[in-house]
């Protein structure tokens, strides 16, 4: 397929997410290529630019692309029994201990061939892109030795070339001790840190995370991962503060970490240190709904310091089997407080920036062409749709990638 590369998007109602919401009435946006050339009112359109393809938006709403900087996509099997499990009084850390949870996906995605971790992959990415997303972040962590780490950030890789999506990987190798290593944690970590410079060297790995909890690996243990990533020029992140304040944050702010997610126990020292090192809070409202857990993070704290809120899916088997960012912006803003522009800044804007990407977010000049266009008068609809609202095109990078 060849694409045209300078094309008109006319007719639109635009929200640039540039100063707030940023809306143009009967805008129009230009791309050259993979780029946007020009964004502003139709009737202020440069003269004689002669698009090589022109697009009549009708009056949709054109936003910038979702990013969905939190994900464990690639993963074999399904966690409903547990589910059942918890509703029926067992908590997710009980679970968790007697060998269930994360193991159990662990088990599921290592038995399971690499093209059904595709194709499953793949069916569940389609989902997020039809409610809008161009960029996703997927995280390995249900491998947990090297060649199972790797198959799985592989599939990663497939799946953003399938898709049109720009699919960022995290290595989530310290996710959970495998039970070939029961009772050994720190040899657990060692070999996390061994195996980290062949997963890089082999261009699987944009950023290394780690979960940092009572039921998963210490502040010590973490710093080791960390300072290993160091070495290799790799920025960090950290499931920090999920469950109880470990001062995760605090430790992957030292390390200048892109993000930190979860901190529904996040303290005032933690935010400190993540607003001292611009770390973006990535919030993530599924998980938080499907644990039914009662804390929440320090919204208002957070906003105080001006530390930069993200929202993401965190789709995952366990605690958030969720595929649609739509629904998250609705979670955010019910659950945790968010206004639905805060909510719209996290799914877009910090979210890129939670993935090092400053070139989307917003409609402007110089930004990838990454937008979805909507069936909708303002973007605050779609926070307040309480359901899977889905987009009328996705665009990435100039493509049209669905439906
Ligand atoms: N925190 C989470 O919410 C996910 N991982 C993590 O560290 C859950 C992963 C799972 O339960 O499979
Ligand atoms: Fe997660």
């Amino acid at each position: 397929m060849t694409q045209p590369r300078k094309q008109l998007w006319r007719g639109a109602r635009i929200s640039t997410m540039v100063d707030g919401w940023g809306l143009i009435e009967r805008g129009a946006v230009l791309t050259d290529g993979e780029q946007i050339t020009w964004v502003g009112a139709e009737a202020d359109l440069p003269a004689g630019l002669q698009p090589q393809a022109e697009h009549h938006l009708d009056g949709a709403l054109l936003t910038p692309g979702f990013v969905d900087a939190h994900t464990h996509l690639v993963y074999g099997g399904d966690r409903a029994a547990e589910f059942e499990q918890r509703l029926q009084g067992a908590s997710y850390e009980d679970i968790a201990r007697a060998g269930g949870g994360i193991r159990s996906t662990v088990a599921a995605t290592r038995a399971a061939r690499a093209d059904d971790l595709f194709a499953s992959g793949l069916r569940r990415a389609h989902t997020l892109r039809a409610g809008g997303v161009t960029t996703l972040e997927i995280k390995s962590g249900y491998g947990l030795e090297a060649a199972a780490e790797a198959r799985c950030l592989r599939v990663a890789r497939r799946v953003g070339r399938e898709t049109g999506l720009t699919v960022k990987t995290t290595c989530l190798a310290a996710h959970a001790l495998p039970p070939e290593f029961d009772g050994q944690p720190d040899a657990y970590i060692a070999a996390v840190c061994q195996w980290l410079p062949a997963l890089h060297a082999e261009g699987l790995v944009d950023a290394v995370d780690a979960f940092c909890e009572r039921i998963a690996f210490s502040p010590a243990q973490t710093r080791r991962v960390f300072e290993a990533a160091q070495a290799l020029g790799l920025p960090v992140k950290l499931h920090a503060e999920q469950l109880s304040d470990q001062g995760g944050a605090a430790l992957a702010a030292g390390f200048g970490a892109l993000s930190c997610d979860h901190l529904e126990w996040l303290s005032a020292d933690g935010i400190a240190a993540m607003q001292h090192a611009g770390t973006v809070a990535m919030l993530l409202p599924g998980a938080y709904y499907f644990l039914r857990e009662t804390r929440l993070p320090p919204v208002q704290a957070l906003r105080a310091a001006g530390v930069p809120i993200a929202i993401a899916t965190d789709h995952n088997p366990g605690s958030s089997p969720v595929l649609s960012m739509p629904l998250m912006l609705n979670m955010a803003c019910t659950l945790f407080r968010l206004t639905p522009l805060e909510a719209w800044l996290g799914a877009t804007l910090n979210g890129a920036r939670a993935l090092g990407l400053h070139d989307r977010g917003q409609i402007a000049i110089g930004q990838r062409a990454d937008f979805a266009v909507w069936d909708a008068n303002h973007p605050r609809d779609l926070a307040y749709a309480l359901g899977n609202p889905l987009a009328q095109a996705v665009i990435s990078g100039g493509a049209r990638i669905a439906p």
